[in-house]
């Protein structure tokens, strides 16, 4: 049924065609059409071609997976499309270092699909020459030989992390989907980011479910949801305590631990965790947990290093760089702080400025593990 063909080299493309019984759909000429004008009347035209999926982030499985930022094209109608000479921006402007330009050869055939995926570097293989934010916006635009526009998508890059799409293939609104690349377009069952609380969210927006602060264990501040992950981010909710997670980074996965306070803290039975939920934390059921070993002090304005390991002292989980959350606890399992992080956030350094429970997080700060934080 699919069809795959590969070709490796400076520019690599793949292809999927699919049968050809599901392409009687034709829509009769209502095709939509961005640029206004590049229809022909009637049946569709070659410039029927529409972008049709993105992803932001590289997919997690499937025939892309691990590939980078994808994009999918469909060719709704009847006749196969050359794409030769075309371009694919996220630069309106069509700037030569942010285009991909479509080799001889490049079709795509009745109904069937074609799957670009971003350029790497690092392997030289690959398609477009950028990346598709997965938290900020971007403009992608597609363009025939001629440089006149065929289809254009301004997307959301967060919505996009698994994949934001037309339902129906070609002609639908974009919304938030299922992973489908080189296949019909199928709606999210949830999405985080509209507000409603659905399948595996726990919060979404500015509904928390009725929780706060307190239901997590905390004395007081602002309960939020992170707006990636539609799980409860408690990073601003506060235990009263002057120890507190000071910076951390997913690279090596660090995380500095800071007493603020003017006397030592005898951190004994303390728990390291990325476990923690909203229905509080149970440590039975969390096998990757750093509990600290009996006798472990933080001197007062002292700073403590936590690296990742399996040894004493280490924790031994990962800090995810496409966003994640770490909890400190107390032996008696009373909260004493907890961060969530977004994806990017992490990767040179998250840090509290200024250091301790009454510092604001903010992404790419100068890493200054052990000592005081530094702004970027
Ligand atoms: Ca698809
Ligand atoms: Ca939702
Ligand atoms: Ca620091």
């Amino acid at each position: 049924m699919i069809h795959r063909a590969l070709s490796r080299g400076r520019i690599t493309l793949t292809l999927i065609t699919l049968a050809q019984t599901s392409c009687g759909g034709d829509d009769g000429g209502s095709e939509a059409d961005a640029s206004g004008g590049d229809t022909s009347g009637g049946g569709q035209s070659a410039t029927a071609v529409r972008l049709n999926e993105l992803t932001s982030k590289s997919p997690a499985d499937g025939p892309y997976a691990g590939m980078g930022d994808a994009i999918e094209f469909v060719n709704p109608g009847d006749v196969a499309v050359d794409l030769a000479g075309w371009k694919l921006s996220d630069d309106p402007g069509l700037a030569a270092d942010k285009t991909y330009e479509f080799p001889p050869g490049t079709t795509i055939a009745p109904g069937g699909y074609l799957v670009l995926v971003a350029f790497d570097e690092l392997t030289a293989t690959g398609d477009f020459p950028f990346g598709i934010s997965s938290t900020g916006s971007e403009t992608i635009s597609l363009v025939d030989a001629a440089d006149a526009l065929v289809d254009q998508i301004a997307v959301d890059g967060v919505r996009a992390q698994v994949s934001y799409c037309r339902v129906p293939d070609a002609e639908g609104e974009w919304g938030n989907c299922l992973q489908t690349l080189g296949a019909t377009n199928v709606v999210a069952p949830s999405t985080c980011g509209d507000g409603t609380i659905e399948a595996e969210e726990t919060c979404d927006g500015d509904d928390l479910g009725g929780r706060a602060c307190a239901d997590l264990g905390f004395t007081g501040g602002t309960l939020a949801c992170s707006p990636t992950s539609c799980r409860l981010d408690a990073t601003r909710c506060e235990s009263g305590l002057e120890v507190a997670i000071n910076e951390l980074e997913a690279i090596d996965d660090r995380i500095e631990v800071h007493n603020a306070g003017a006397e030592a803290v005898d951190l004994s039975g303390w728990i390291l965790t990325d476990r923690f939920g909203e229905a509080g934390y149970d440590p039975a059921s969390d096998s990757e947990k750093l509990v600290f070993a009996a006798g472990t002090e933080l001197a007062a304005g002292g700073y403590l290093v936590v690296g990742k390991g399996d040894l004493a002292g280490q924790h031994p989980f990962g800090l995810s760089s496409d966003g994640d959350a770490v909890t400190l606890v107390q032996a008696d399992l009373t909260p004493v702080d907890h961060v969530t992080y977004e994806p990017q956030q992490a990767e040179i350094s998250f840090c509290a400025l200024p250091d301790g429970p009454g510092g604001t997080w903010r992404a790419d700060c100068t890493p200054t593990f052990g000592a005081a934080n530094a702004a970027p």
